[in-house]
Protein backbone atom coordinates (compact mmCIF):
# COMPACT_ATOMS: atom_id res chain seq x y z
CA UNK A 1 0.00 0.00 0.00
CA UNK A 2 2.77 2.14 0.43
CA UNK A 3 1.19 3.99 3.18
CA UNK A 4 3.80 4.24 5.87
CA UNK A 5 2.87 6.58 8.86
CA UNK A 6 5.44 8.58 10.99
CA UNK A 7 4.12 7.55 14.30
CA UNK A 8 6.08 7.98 17.33
CA UNK A 9 8.09 4.74 18.13
CA UNK A 10 6.58 4.70 21.61
CA UNK A 11 2.99 4.30 20.61
CA UNK A 12 3.87 1.14 18.15
CA UNK A 13 4.41 -0.75 20.87
CA UNK A 14 1.45 0.26 22.53
CA UNK A 15 -1.64 -1.45 22.56
CA UNK A 16 -4.36 0.24 21.22
CA UNK A 17 -7.03 1.11 24.08
CA UNK A 18 -9.88 3.52 24.40
CA UNK A 19 -10.29 6.58 27.02
CA UNK A 20 -13.28 7.65 28.92
CA UNK A 21 -15.70 9.69 27.13
CA UNK A 22 -16.24 11.81 29.93
CA UNK A 23 -13.76 14.72 28.27
CA UNK A 24 -15.56 15.17 25.26
CA UNK A 25 -16.33 19.14 24.69
CA UNK A 26 -19.02 20.28 22.88
CA UNK A 27 -19.52 23.40 20.73
CA UNK A 28 -22.92 24.91 19.34
CA UNK A 29 -22.54 25.51 15.90
CA UNK A 30 -25.43 27.43 15.69
CA UNK A 31 -28.81 26.22 13.67
CA UNK A 32 -29.48 23.61 15.99
CA UNK A 33 -25.75 21.61 14.86
CA UNK A 34 -23.55 20.84 17.43
CA UNK A 35 -20.08 18.60 17.04
CA UNK A 36 -18.29 16.55 20.69
CA UNK A 37 -14.29 16.86 20.25
CA UNK A 38 -12.21 14.63 22.09
CA UNK A 39 -8.17 14.49 21.50
CA UNK A 40 -6.70 11.53 21.68
CA UNK A 41 -9.68 9.00 22.97
CA UNK A 42 -7.76 6.26 21.11
CA UNK A 43 -3.95 5.35 22.28
CA UNK A 44 -1.43 2.60 20.53
CA UNK A 45 -3.75 4.50 17.06
CA UNK A 46 -0.29 3.96 15.26
CA UNK A 47 -1.19 -0.25 15.73
CA UNK A 48 -4.85 0.57 14.52
CA UNK A 49 -3.66 3.01 11.47
CA UNK A 50 -1.08 0.24 11.10
CA UNK A 51 -3.73 -2.79 10.75
CA UNK A 52 -6.13 -0.84 8.86
CA UNK A 53 -3.93 0.36 6.18
CA UNK A 54 -2.50 -3.25 5.19
CA UNK A 55 -5.73 -5.42 6.08
CA UNK A 56 -8.67 -3.30 5.30
CA UNK A 57 -10.00 -4.57 1.34
CA UNK A 58 -9.97 -1.12 0.33
CA UNK A 59 -11.48 -0.01 -2.85
CA UNK A 60 -11.29 2.63 -5.35
CA UNK A 61 -14.01 3.48 -6.61
CA UNK A 62 -15.17 6.10 -9.93
CA UNK A 63 -18.24 8.24 -10.11
CA UNK A 64 -20.10 9.92 -12.34
CA UNK A 65 -19.35 14.05 -12.10
CA UNK A 66 -21.56 15.64 -14.69
CA UNK A 67 -20.20 14.40 -17.92
CA UNK A 68 -17.32 12.79 -16.95
CA UNK A 69 -16.27 10.08 -14.42
CA UNK A 70 -13.91 10.50 -12.08
CA UNK A 71 -11.63 8.53 -9.47
CA UNK A 72 -12.88 9.15 -6.16
CA UNK A 73 -10.04 10.74 -4.48
CA UNK A 74 -9.86 8.53 -1.49
CA UNK A 75 -9.89 4.51 -0.65
CA UNK A 76 -13.40 3.30 0.88
CA UNK A 77 -14.70 0.50 2.33
CA UNK A 78 -17.97 0.37 3.98
CA UNK A 79 -18.60 -2.18 6.87
CA UNK A 80 -22.49 -2.43 6.89
CA UNK A 81 -24.98 -3.72 10.32
CA UNK A 82 -24.02 -7.11 11.73
CA UNK A 83 -21.06 -7.06 9.99
CA UNK A 84 -17.30 -8.08 12.16
CA UNK A 85 -15.08 -4.70 11.87
CA UNK A 86 -11.76 -5.25 11.24
CA UNK A 87 -10.47 -4.65 14.42
CA UNK A 88 -11.93 -5.35 17.71
CA UNK A 89 -11.56 -2.14 19.21
CA UNK A 90 -13.67 -0.35 16.45
CA UNK A 91 -16.42 -2.68 17.89
CA UNK A 92 -15.57 -1.44 21.02
CA UNK A 93 -15.41 2.36 19.94
CA UNK A 94 -19.02 1.69 18.10
CA UNK A 95 -20.43 0.36 21.11
CA UNK A 96 -18.90 2.89 23.76
CA UNK A 97 -20.17 5.47 21.69
CA UNK A 98 -24.05 4.14 21.14
CA UNK A 99 -23.71 3.86 25.26
CA UNK A 100 -22.92 7.18 25.39
CA UNK A 101 -25.79 8.66 23.15
CA UNK A 102 -27.94 6.46 24.11
CA UNK A 103 -30.92 8.73 25.53
CA UNK A 104 -29.66 11.78 22.77
CA UNK A 105 -29.53 9.58 19.57
CA UNK A 106 -32.00 7.13 20.82
CA UNK A 107 -30.84 4.36 18.60
CA UNK A 108 -27.15 2.97 18.23
CA UNK A 109 -24.43 3.41 15.94
CA UNK A 110 -24.24 0.29 13.45
CA UNK A 111 -22.37 0.64 10.78
CA UNK A 112 -18.99 2.26 9.82
CA UNK A 113 -17.52 3.78 6.78
CA UNK A 114 -13.78 3.93 6.42
CA UNK A 115 -11.54 6.04 4.00
CA UNK A 116 -8.10 6.01 3.27
CA UNK A 117 -6.24 9.87 2.72
CA UNK A 118 -3.17 8.59 0.82
CA UNK A 119 -1.80 11.90 1.02
CA UNK A 120 -2.64 15.74 0.66
CA UNK A 121 -4.40 15.32 -2.42
CA UNK A 122 -6.86 12.76 -1.13
CA UNK A 123 -9.91 14.56 0.14
CA UNK A 124 -13.92 14.86 0.52
CA UNK A 125 -16.15 17.67 -1.06
CA UNK A 126 -18.47 19.38 0.82
CA UNK A 127 -21.62 17.70 1.35
CA UNK A 128 -23.94 16.47 4.11
CA UNK A 129 -24.97 12.69 5.12
CA UNK A 130 -28.51 13.35 3.90
CA UNK A 131 -29.39 10.02 2.81
CA UNK A 132 -31.22 8.28 5.58
CA UNK A 133 -32.39 10.15 8.98
CA UNK A 134 -30.09 12.43 8.07
CA UNK A 135 -32.39 14.54 5.91
CA UNK A 136 -34.91 14.99 8.02
CA UNK A 137 -34.27 15.13 11.35
CA UNK A 138 -31.07 14.80 14.22
CA UNK A 139 -29.21 12.29 13.94
CA UNK A 140 -25.39 11.60 14.73
CA UNK A 141 -22.06 11.35 13.26
CA UNK A 142 -19.15 10.15 14.77
CA UNK A 143 -15.34 9.98 13.42
CA UNK A 144 -11.95 8.29 14.68
CA UNK A 145 -9.56 9.60 12.97
CA UNK A 146 -6.03 7.95 12.99
CA UNK A 147 -3.15 9.08 11.03
CA UNK A 148 -1.68 11.96 9.62
CA UNK A 149 -3.37 15.27 11.25
CA UNK A 150 -6.29 16.35 8.58
CA UNK A 151 -8.64 19.46 8.71
CA UNK A 152 -12.49 18.64 8.85
CA UNK A 153 -14.01 21.95 7.89
CA UNK A 154 -17.90 22.72 8.32
CA UNK A 155 -19.96 25.34 7.18
CA UNK A 156 -23.46 26.38 7.25
CA UNK A 157 -25.32 24.85 4.28
CA UNK A 158 -25.79 27.56 1.60
CA UNK A 159 -29.60 27.91 1.30
CA UNK A 160 -30.27 25.04 3.05
CA UNK A 161 -33.16 24.43 5.88
CA UNK A 162 -33.30 25.87 8.79
CA UNK A 163 -32.36 29.15 8.51
CA UNK A 164 -30.90 31.66 6.01
CA UNK A 165 -27.25 30.87 4.62
CA UNK A 166 -24.20 31.45 7.26
CA UNK A 167 -22.33 34.51 7.13
CA UNK A 168 -19.48 34.88 4.73
CA UNK A 169 -15.88 33.32 6.61
CA UNK A 170 -18.09 30.94 8.65
CA UNK A 171 -16.20 27.96 7.72
CA UNK A 172 -14.60 26.00 11.14
CA UNK A 173 -12.15 23.70 10.99
CA UNK A 174 -10.60 21.32 13.45
CA UNK A 175 -7.60 19.70 12.66
CA UNK A 176 -7.87 15.89 13.47
CA UNK A 177 -5.08 13.79 14.80
CA UNK A 178 -4.11 10.83 15.63
CA UNK A 179 -6.68 9.28 18.06
CA UNK A 180 -8.99 11.70 17.94
CA UNK A 181 -12.78 11.66 18.04
CA UNK A 182 -15.43 14.02 16.35
CA UNK A 183 -18.88 13.70 16.71
CA UNK A 184 -21.27 15.59 14.62
CA UNK A 185 -24.85 16.15 16.05
CA UNK A 186 -28.52 18.05 15.97
CA UNK A 187 -28.93 19.23 12.71
CA UNK A 188 -25.34 18.74 11.66
CA UNK A 189 -25.51 16.69 8.51
CA UNK A 190 -28.92 19.02 7.41
CA UNK A 191 -28.03 22.45 8.22
CA UNK A 192 -24.35 22.59 8.01
CA UNK A 193 -21.71 20.87 5.26
CA UNK A 194 -18.58 19.38 6.24
CA UNK A 195 -15.51 18.48 4.04
CA UNK A 196 -12.11 17.00 4.24
CA UNK A 197 -9.97 19.76 1.99
CA UNK A 198 -6.72 18.51 -0.45
CA UNK A 199 -3.49 19.84 1.97
CA UNK A 200 -0.96 21.15 0.00
CA UNK A 201 3.20 20.13 1.26
CA UNK A 202 4.16 16.68 2.59
CA UNK A 203 0.97 15.12 3.89
CA UNK A 204 1.23 11.85 5.13
CA UNK A 205 -1.45 9.13 5.10
CA UNK A 206 -4.61 9.22 7.11
CA UNK A 207 -7.44 6.52 7.87
CA UNK A 208 -10.85 8.16 8.99
CA UNK A 209 -13.37 5.61 10.74
CA UNK A 210 -17.24 6.91 9.92
CA UNK A 211 -19.75 5.60 12.81
CA UNK A 212 -23.46 6.61 11.60
CA UNK A 213 -26.67 4.68 12.89
CA UNK A 214 -29.19 2.76 10.53
CA UNK A 215 -29.68 4.22 6.74
CA UNK A 216 -27.68 7.53 7.33
CA UNK A 217 -25.02 7.71 4.94
O1 LIG B 1 -12.81 11.42 6.73
C1 LIG B 1 -13.56 12.08 7.41
O2 LIG B 1 -13.27 12.44 8.54
C2 LIG B 1 -14.91 12.50 6.86
C3 LIG B 1 -15.46 11.53 5.85
C4 LIG B 1 -16.80 11.93 5.34
O3 LIG B 1 -17.29 12.99 5.57
C5 LIG B 1 -17.55 10.99 4.52
O4 LIG B 1 -17.00 9.97 4.08
O5 LIG B 1 -18.75 11.24 4.28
Amino acid sequence: MGADLQGSLLDAFEDPALGSLDGLTRTELGRGAWIDVLPGWLTGADQVYGRLARDVPWQAERRQMYDRVVDVPRLLCFYGENVDLPLPILDEARDALTERYAEELGEPFRTAGLCFYRDGRDSVAWHGDRIGRGDREDTMVAILSVGEPRVLALRPRPGGSGGASGPVGSTVRYPLGHGDLIVMGGSCQRTWEHAIPKASGRVGPRISIQFRPRGVR
